[in-house]
């Protein structure tokens, strides 16, 4: 007996960073996050549950996964698992659209059609909300993926959550943006996040700051995209982003995710905001920069970006859709 479904999700970007967790819970963040889901790019993902197998495999991109992916992929299958009382082990395929070294976090969108095809599989139905909760359990920011447009991800408390799914803010077009990524290596090697965000806990002194002050700053960027004010909402991404950054920085020892290039283009991204082109940046655990401007804007920015020496490429992205089931198998 088979039984197969294949679902698509985008990956999203956070304008109000996640970066540490609530300790003892079970992976709850410490601060509430709000991103922009991402269209033009995405993971599709096919679980097959299929009683020829002895355990679950998983195979990302055509190729078997390392075993730490697989045994996320394996948490999460169990959970589904459990709530439809089944037994059957799963075969996983997992394709981006996007290259890994794009500087956008695959495991948001694959955690998030892996969440949606696996209930689905199970003949369990849809439920958007429940499928955030356990994504979420596995990877924070793929809770957001499977809501479309601005999303948020509320703190956790102390304890095992009941129940801590992302929820919608806004839909895409509540306020118009392009999200252009500046691309500046193709080493995908650096500090994973889960690694980087609990060793700031542990190690930095700003750590408590960062958290009492990403609070503030969820509320500000939550309010600007509400108004539909991009100004407003780019001025507190760029603070939440280098807020972040300045809490794992002062680990002990610290953890630096940018290059030269990248100081680079934070720098032409405000020269270009005071020559009085609206863009402003945001950056995730790696080197690439990410600049937020108006739709109008897009091709002057890009211009801009790709002029800078040491970026590879720029990649443009808009407010998209969540996570959902679509015909066809990727086998
Ligand atoms: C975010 N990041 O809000 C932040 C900003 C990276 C920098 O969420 O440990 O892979 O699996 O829950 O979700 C990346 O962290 O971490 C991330 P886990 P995740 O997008």
């Amino acid at each position: 007996m088979l039984r197969q479904a294949t679902a698509l999700a985008h990956p999203n970007i956070a304008l109000a960073k996640y970066w540490g967790k609530v300790p003892g819970s079970d992976n709850a963040p410490a601060v509430p996050s709000l991103s922009v889901t991402l269209a033009g790019m995405a993971t599709t993902t096919t679980v097959i549950f299929d009683e020829g197998l002895a355990h679950d495999l998983f195979e990302l991109n055509g190729a078997s996964a390392d075993e730490p992916s697989r045994q996320r992929v394996v948490a999460l299958l169990d959970e589904v698992r459990s709530e439809a009382n089944l037994s059957l082990r799963a075969r996983v395929h997992s394709r981006n659209d996007f290259p890994t070294a794009a500087g956008l976090a695959s495991s948001a969108s694959g955690f998030a059609a892996l969440a949606v095809a696996a209930r689905a599989a199970a003949g369990l139905p849809s439920d958007p909300a429940w499928e955030s909760h356990l994504a979420r359990r596995v990877s924070a920011s793929s809770a957001r993926s499977l809501f479309g447009g601005y999303v948020e991800l509320p703190a956790g408390e102390e304890g095992q959550q009941r129940f801590l799914p992302a929820k919608p803010v806004a839909p895409p077009g509540a306020l118009p943006l392009r999200v252009l990524v500046a691309v500046t290596t193709e080493r995908t090697k650096e500090t994973l996040s889960t690694r980087g965000m609990n060793h700031t806990a542990q190690t930095s002194p700003y750590y408590r700051a960062w958290v009492e002050h990403a609070h503030r700053l969820f509320a500000r960027i939550r309010a600007a995209v509400l108004a539909g004010d991009l100004e407003a909402l780019g001025v507190a991404a760029e603070e939440s982003a280098l807020a972040m950054h300045a809490s794992a920085i002062a680990a002990a020892p610290g953890v630096i995710y940018w290059l030269g290039v990248t100081v680079e283009i934070l720098a032409t991204v405000r020269e270009m905001r005071s020559s009085g082109l609206g863009a402003w940046f945001t950056i995730d655990a790696g080197p690439h920069v990410k600049v937020l401007c108006a739709p109008a804007d897009e091709a002057r920015v890009k211009k801009v970006l790709e002029a800078i020496p040491g970026v590879l490429r720029v990649l443009i992205a808009s407010p998209g859709e969540g996570a959902r089931r679509v015909d066809g198998a990727l086998l």
